[in-house]
């Protein structure tokens, strides 16, 4: 069984595939704290997990220009560079994609709005280990790659990777970890032990787990979740006519948010005259969430959810926003929430899901909507 090294996991977890584990966090408990608890923190896997050897584990840094690699031990890693602690909220693109499938059936695991978490990640910095290695500033070639390997092979051996552009990698004020610790302790294996890449902002396929290798290139990694799937494409491509040449890999991702209490079809106590609605906001690219509404009448009126969220400047905003808001019954029976999300760039969620419809079911950021039922 290629799966026999895969560790236990915590029994509170939805698991969406055992074999890969895919496993999502229940809502319910996604909303109660700013940092998601480790042990609760989703879980996407394409394939077995690795048994690695801290020991004898080592990192390879390959400036794709015929230099002699840099390998680095976990020690080294640890030790030679200043490390950094950086808040960051990782969101699978297929997160909510469940509610594609109500248009028609999308391409892919089922999720709910679970494949979201935010942790505490430290580490120490991509471009101080690139230029460790050699790596100039006066080399940076916008058109290029970092391609990302992990430690996970399919069939064939060939690993999980993922790419970013070398650009952004190497920028003054990247935040782009090599990450060894989340919330505080070693990362577990589900989430990529000894060491994954934490790129803050950008969707969940490119923070490779496992990392075993960097490797600076002219193109984007070959894998197949960098090139030939985790696009975005019109509601009108099928799969006869889908070109994923055509579309680029998806990086920084929209602005999303979510109720995560009450649940959908929940019902309250008779005599209910308000209730507390709570959730998270979260957007790509350092965007801060700015305003969260929250709607009692499906989107007819609104109010302003008051906010929670780590300090951090404007554009590296990569921690997620929780938020609450007190909604009045007056007297309906069925209340229709629903609620949307403001980022730094005044970027605003769809108002329906059929428009941004799309066959692998990514990129899901629908107002998201509750029913709840207050007896009178
Ligand atoms: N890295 C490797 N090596 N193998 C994988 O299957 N899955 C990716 C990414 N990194 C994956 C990977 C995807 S699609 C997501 S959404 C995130 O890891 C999930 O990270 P998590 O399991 O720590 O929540
Ligand atoms: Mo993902």
């Amino acid at each position: 069984d290629p799966y026999r090294n895969d560790p236990e996991r915590h029994p509170s977890l939805v698991v969406r595939s055992k074999k890969p584990f895919n496993a999502e966090t229940p809502l319910a408990l996604l909303g109660d704290s700013l940092v998601t608890p480790t042990p609760l923190f989703y879980v996407r896997n394409h394939l077995p997990v690795p048994d690695v050897d801290p020991n004898s584990y080592r990192l390879e840094i390959n400036l794709g220009n015929g230099t002699k690699p840099l390998t680095l031990s976990l020690d080294e890693l640890r030790k030679k560079f200043k490390q950094h602690t950086l808040t960051v909220a990782i969101q699978c693109a297929g997160n909510r994609r469940d509610e594609m499938n109500g248009i028609k059936k999308v391409k892919g695991l089922t999720w709910a709005e679970g494949a979201i978490g935010n942790a505490q990640w430290t580490g120490v910095k991509l471009r101080d280990v690139l230029l460790a290695a050699g790596f100039k500033d006066s080399d940076i070639d916008d058109a290029k790659h970092v391609q990302f390997e992990g430690l996970d092979v399919d069939v064939s051996k060939a690993p999980y990777g993922a790419s970013m552009s070398l650009g952004k990698a190497m920028d003054a004020k990247s935040d782009v970890l090599i990450a060894f610790a989340m919330n505080g302790e070693d990362i577990p294996k589900d989430h990529g032990y000894p060491v994954r890449i934490i790129v803050p902002g950008v969707v969940g396929a490119r923070q490779v787990k496992w990392l075993s290798r960097v490797v600076i290139a002219d193109e984007e990694s070959r894998c197949h979740w960098q090139r030939n799937d985790y696009k975005g494409f019109s509601p009108s491509t099928d799969w006869d006519t889908v070109d994923f040449t055509s579309m680029p890999s998806i990086q920084d991702l929209p602005v999303q948010s979510a109720i995560c209490e009450p649940a959908n079809g929940a019902v309250l106590e008779a005599g209910t005259d308000e209730f507390t609605v709570k959730g998270y906001a979260w957007s790509g690219g350092g965007r801060g969430i700015v305003r969260v509404d929250v709607s009692p009448d499906g989107g007819k009126t609104w109010q302003i959810a008051e906010l929670k969220k780590s300090e951090q400047p404007e554009g590296k905003a990569w921690g997620w926003t929780l938020w609450e808001a007190t909604i009045p019954v007056e007297n309906r029976e069925s209340v229709d929430v629903c609620c949307k999300a403001i980022d730094s760039s005044y970027n605003n969620q769809p108002e329906n899901v059929a428009p941004i419809w799309n066959l692998r079911g990514v990129l899901s950021t629908a107002w998201h909507r509750v029913k709840v039922t207050v007896p009178p």
